[in-house]
């Protein structure tokens, strides 16, 4: 049957009767889920008109009574993947149940409860009329395909404020994504405060693509986004990219960079920059050090270091290779795992390391051999570009053959910097559309964000054991503004979750836009700036 939830729910069967939920049906929980049920409560009210009452003397009635149990979970199938806070004990499988009685929502550790809770919020919200939703009965279990279910959003193209990141978290969220994956630098600006190199948040942060304005987070600033994250039970894993795309690294401490660092600002859109930091230099370990120290310990969260390694400009493949290596091996001595974009499989890597799989071995020659990307591009840097994107082909057999872990973004799946393919049904929207998403992409519409599965889209992957995850990526040189990034995160996010979570296969496109349909309520209230897609039948 078909519950208006995103992600698809593994198991639900529906029951003959409906429940009303009133605003005098309290949410009754012990203890240790409180923080849970109060979240709950204060999501529900903003999404939608029920504005509930959590109770901790467990009344007897009718309630919403959240259990830490495990009844009825086994025969779920176990999730695969990795967890970005290295949490050995996680447990996400969950049981929801809706009677003429009551609701109960139960799981072995809160956060399965915060997602049931999820999945309640998102019903009630669907059938919510004037301060009464009207439930349909239903007994569901559920629980997560992969570990790690994940958003790369870039904050160095463009810096966004810390309300903006908390409303990604909040999209994150409701999808039951939990990964945010925040890209803390690039050639256009740099993010993180640094205490040894202040420097880098003095110049290197001042700066964004184009003319756009920087800016940086304090360290109260990336405590609080980390405090409130974890209290939706999401990860920040913080990326560093290394050795190219610093060219504000450059700027703030020249004493880094190469001899001739050359910015190719002539691609329209581009703003790529060659030149690479130094492994031979020792310059170049100790600000690798401090940096890597200092991610560490404002993202105590995340067990992992995320060191980028994409599209070394100009570097030879031994050099990298050596830079990348080391650069793990800094990364291991402050006690966390490392990954990379898929290019770091050249370098020493094994079991334990996660390379982020995102150019395909098709995109070579669909997306960046196209005519539109050599019309852009000077031709003195042409025959560079095509070289570092042509061996990244090799790059995911590689990674597997050397054991390592993949995360799956492909960009023809998962880059929500394309372009929109379909109309907006909102004619104003139309101006939006044709200006925000790269535009060396092929359009894509929300059915390609869908209609995929991350097994049939990886080569050489045949089963999940060697997936970790799967994690969407926005890229950021085309949008200019709040408005813009939710314009690209809103509705594909919610297929993020969809892929990450459900059970391989089983997304159908009438379920899944019927169920989108479902989500647009909350979008609204919540006032995200959300894209409305001709493909879908909104309300
Ligand atoms: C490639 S994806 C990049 C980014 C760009 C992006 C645009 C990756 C590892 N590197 O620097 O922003 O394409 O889609």
């Amino acid at each position: 049957m078909s519950v208006p939830v995103i992600p698809l729910i593994h198991t639900a069967r529906r029951g003959a009767s409906d429940f009303a939920l009133t605003p005098a049906v309290p949410v009754v929980a012990p203890a240790e889920l409180e923080a849970v049920a109060r979240r709950f409560v204060s999501d529900l009210a903003t999404d939608s008109p029920i504005d509930l009452d959590v109770a901790t003397d467990a009344p007897l009635g009718v309630a919403i009574r959240l259990e830490l149990a495990a009844d009825g979970l086994d025969a779920l199938p176990a999730t695969g993947g990795i967890r970005a806070d290295g949490d050995s004990h996680a447990d996400e499988r969950h049981g929801l149940a809706i009677a003429e009685n009551g609701i109960r929502v139960w799981g072995a550790t809160p956060e399965a409860v915060h997602r049931g809770l999820t999945t309640l919020r998102q019903l009630i919200t669907a059938h919510a009329g004037d301060g009464v939703a009207q439930l349909p009965a239903l007994e569901a279990v559920d629980a997560p395909r992969f570990a790690w279910r994940g958003l790369s959003l870039d904050v160095a193209r463009t810096f966004h404020d810390v309300e903006t990141v908390r409303r990604v978290i909040d999209m994150c969220s409701l999808y039951k994504l939990n990964v945010l994956h925040l890209h803390l630098t690039d050639d256009q600006g740099w993010r993180l405060e640094v205490p040894e190199w202040p420097s880098l948040t003095e110049v290197g942060a001042r700066g964004a693509f184009g003319d756009r304005q920087g800016g940086f987070y304090t360290r109260a600033d990336v405590a609080s986004l980390v405090d409130y994250a974890a209290d939706r039970f999401v990860t920040i894993v913080p990326e560093i990219d290394m050795p190219g795309h610093t060219a504000a690294v450059f700027a703030s401490y020249p004493e880094l960079a190469p001899e001739n660092p050359l910015t190719i600002e002539s691609i329209p859109g581009f703003d790529l920059s060659i030149g690479t930091l130094d492994p031979d230099r020792e310059l170049t370990w100790t600000f690798v050090n401090d940096v890597v120290r200092s991610a560490v310990e404002q993202f105590r969260q995340s067990a992992y270091v995320h060191l980028g390694g994409d599209e070394a400009f100009g570097m030879a493949d031994e050099a990298h290779a050596a830079f990348v290596d080391r650069a793990i091996s800094v990364i291991k001595d402050h006690g966390k795992l490392a990954l990379g974009w898929q290019e770091i499989a050249r370098a020493g890597i094994g079991a334990g390391d996660v390379v982020q799989y995102w150019m395909e071995p098709n995109e070579s020659a669909d997306g960046f051999e196209s005519d539109a990307l050599k019309a852009m591009v000077p031709e003195a840097f042409l025959p560079m570009l095509l070289e570092t994107l042509a061996k990244s082909v090799h790059d995911v057999p590689t990674a597997l053959d050397k054991g390592a872990t993949l995360l799956v973004s492909p960009t023809s799946r998962l880059y929500f910097d394309r372009p929109h393919l379909a109309e907006s049904a909102d004619p104003a929207q139309e101006e939006t559309r044709a200006r925000v998403g790269l535009p060396v992409y092929p359009p894509a519409s929300l059915r390609d964000g869908v209609e995929w599965d991350p097994i049939d889209e990886t080569p050489v992957v045949d089963s999940d054991d060697r997936i970790g995850g799967v994690e969407a990526a926005v890229w950021c040189e085309t949008v200019t503004s709040r408005d813009d990034l939710e314009f690209l995160l809103l509705p594909r996010l919610a297929g993020a979750g969809e892929k990450a979570w459900a059970a391989r296969n089983t997304t159908e496109w009438a379920s899944y836009s019927a169920r989108l349909a479902g989500q647009a309520g909350a979008w609204d209230r919540r006032g995200w700036n959300w894209f409305r897609s001709s493909e879908v039948a909104w309300p």
